[in-house]
């Protein structure tokens, strides 16, 4: 039923930050409130949630989106979903109602069709549809006018598989006291009788001879393996048995229609939910009751759960064994069927309760009792089929396939919100990721900046040290070389040969430990420097420990040359107190190596999270564009099927 409080919460919703065009535009589609308006309706909602799906995971994305405000949105993305469900219903009960003055004709009908086949041709042009098959063959059954399917449905042993017998004035099908039908047997239209059974294992299908249906169509028959046919309990039903197709001449079945008998619902958890899948195809229920059961509360959920809030409009309720029903008894039990039924039955233009007899009227068929047949209620049930599947069933299946595209709509919107609450969750983790590994990063950049300042200031510290080191080495050598010259003076050639290396590397060492200066050590052979000649002995340094000499002899050659001597020892002066050449060699830094490669991963890593963030939001975008796609896409074919001309 109609959800009308939940439609206007959802106006709330619109209203409440969303641009005022949508709360118009929705207005504006209830007010006339036919069923393709209430699917413009739920299209007006669908672009809401849409824009709010975006806005949570663009929040999410830009880590803008504080946890209260997310669940707020979830309850109006929630609010906005329930609203489009009972809008849905609205459009299945509208066209309900509409259809009482709805006479169309069989030119009318074929434009009808035709406009469909065309939407259906083009599906395969719709690339957001190559990648959803299943969406696709929802579409593509939406929109096929050449099959009509009539599910016979209901609680076991309700005379299901006896009825359909009646209809067709035969016996066809398997029918008995335990519980019989096990697979769902579907009857089409063929020129000559003609049955298969396909398997779920991958075998083949399979050609069956009339007698051979009850084993692939049946459980075990108890009273069968009791009398001891164990060969024949053998071959009977096997749940790798798919389903039986039935073709056959019956006038019922043509135009593509197609009947389906199917186990009983209550018989098996397995069996009862095969027949409940073939519920998404089926565009007509033929719901079968006992009337000695008048409506067992399981069957009345079945109908109000199973059928009507999922969408099925076209039910013919067939209340069987009437004739087991003593005649005073029987009043009461229709008007209890009327009444539970009333909600589900009495809104439509066709009759929808049918009470009858199906075991009578295929007696009364076999023997040609005209009357019999008439007074079993199943003609005027057959009347009530042929007149909804027949030439102009363009009504009937209107309702059904404004079922299944509702279906797809609910089924794009399913993907697109579970796209979000996925990209949203893996957003947050990403988030979570950036939030540690940025602390990281910033814990090992901090730790190599205080490296590089310390090591900078090392460097700076080293220039100082090495500019002063060279004033205080030119400050020695000016006054060691005033000093040489001094003392050369008046000292004699042999003095300044044998005497002066000493003199002079005290000298040295004096003023070098007058400036600070630390001074190259000697050589093993006791200068600093390769010296021709001279000779190396211990002396004080001046700092008291043991030195070599530094400064070579000059050669015996310079012995009457008293210039060239002192140019000798100018020259080791400046040899011992040059200033070393300067390293050029860039300084390493001392940042410890696994720090460095830490700091490389956590980088890497950093990228890699916003890398995969960045494709998540594009995959979320390019589902949630699809979405809008696809709704536009669904919107236009409810159009097709609704629209007159
Ligand atoms: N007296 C009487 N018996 C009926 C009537 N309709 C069906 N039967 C019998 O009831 C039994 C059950 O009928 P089925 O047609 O097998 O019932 P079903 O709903 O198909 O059963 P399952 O396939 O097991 O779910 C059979 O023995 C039928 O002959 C009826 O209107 N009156
Ligand atoms: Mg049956």
């Amino acid at each position: 039923m109609t959800d009308w409080p939940a439609i206007l919460r959802a106006m709330a919703v619109l209203r409440d930050g969303g641009p005022a065009e949508h709360e118009a535009r929705l207005a504006a589609a209830l007010q006339a409130g036919d069923a393709l308006d209430m699917c413009r309706a739920s299209a007006v909602l669908g672009d809401r949630l849409r824009d709010m799906l975006a806005g949570l995971v663009a929040g999410q994305g830009m880590g803008t989106t504080h946890p209260t405000t997310a669940a707020a949105q979830w309850e109006d993305i929630a609010t906005l979903r329930a609203a489009r469900r009972s809008l849905a219903s609205a459009a299945w009960d509208a066209l309900l109602a509409q259809d009482s003055n709805t006479e169309q004709s069989t030119t009318a009908y074929e434009r009808w069709s035709a406009r469909l086949g065309r939407e259906r041709a083009v599906l395969s042009a719709v690339p957001a549809l190559a990648t959803r098959p299943a969406l696709r063959a929802l579409l593509d059954a939406a929109l096929d006018t050449a099959c009509c399917r009539v599910l016979v449905l209901g609680n076991f042993k309700r005379g299901k598989s006896t009825l359909i017998n009646a209809l067709l004035g035969a016996r066809l099908l398997p029918a008995r006291m335990t519980p019989a039908t096990a697979v769902l047997c579907t009857l089409r239209h063929a020129p000559a009788l003609h049955i298969t059974v396909s398997f779920t294992d991958g075998r083949p299908p399979m050609a069956l001879s009339l007698p051979e249906l009850e084993d692939y169509v049946c459980l075990p028959d108890p009273s069968v393996a009791s009398m001891g046919d164990e060969e024949g309990a053998a071959r009977r039903f096997r749940p790798e048995i798919a389903g039986v197709e039935i073709g056959l001449p019956w006038p019922l079945l043509w135009d593509g229609v197609e009947v389906v008998d199917s186990p009983g619902l209550n018989e098996s958890g397995d069996r009862g939910s095969r027949t409940l899948a073939a519920l998404d195809n089926a565009d007509l229920i033929v719901y079968v009751l006992s009337a000695t059961e008048a409506l067992a509360a399981d069957e009345r959920e079945t109908v109000a759960e199973r059928l009507w809030d999922r969408g099925h409009r076209t039910i013919l309720f067939a209340v069987n064994y009437v004739n087991r029903v003593e005649a005073e008894e029987l009043p009461p039990v229709r008007e209890r069927l009327a009444e539970g039924l009333a909600p589900f039955a009495a809104a439509s233009a066709f009759p929808a309760l049918h009470f009858l007899g199906a075991r009578p009227a295929l007696l009364a068929h076999l023997r040609g009792d005209a009357d019999a047949l008439a007074a079993s209620g199943v003609p005027a049930l057959y009347d009530a089929l042929a007149a909804l599947t027949g030439p102009r069933r363009a009504v009937p299946l209107q309702r059904a396939r404004l079922r299944g595209l509702c279906n797809a709509m609910t089924t794009v919107e399913d993907e697109c919100v579970s796209a979000v609450v996925r990209a949203v969750a893996a957003l947050a983790r990403q988030e979570e990721d950036r939030r540690l590994l940025a602390n990281r990063l910033t814990t090992l950049e901090r730790s190599r900046a205080a490296t590089e300042r310390s090591d900078r200031l090392r460097r700076e510290a080293e220039v100082v040290r090495q500019a002063e080191e060279r004033r205080a080495r030119a400050a020695v050598l000016s006054s060691v070389e005033r000093a040489i010259d001094e003392r050369a003076i008046d000292q004699s050639l042999t003095w300044l040969l044998t005497e002066m290396p000493r003199w002079l590397t005290d000298r040295i060492v004096a003023e070098a430990a007058h400036h600070d200066l630390p001074l190259p050590a000697p050589t093993a052979t006791g200068a600093s420097s390769p010296v021709t000649a001279g000779t190396a002995f211990p002396l004080p340094n001046w700092d008291g420990s043991p030195a070599m000499l530094l400064v070579a002899m000059p050669r015996a050659a310079m012995m009457r040359d008293r210039a060239a001597m002192l140019a000798h020892y100018h020259a080791e002066a400046r040899r011992v107190l040059a200033s070393p050449a300067a390293d050029n060699t860039p300084d390493p830094t001392t940042t410890p190596p696994h720090e460095d490669r830490e700091l490389q991963a956590a980088r890497r890593a950093m990228a890699g999270v916003e890398r995969d963030a960045a494709a998540l939001l594009g995959q979320t975008r390019q589902a949630l564009a699809d979405a809008a796609t696809l709704e536009t896409l669904i919107l236009k074919l409810q159009g097709a099927l609704l629209q007159d001309d």
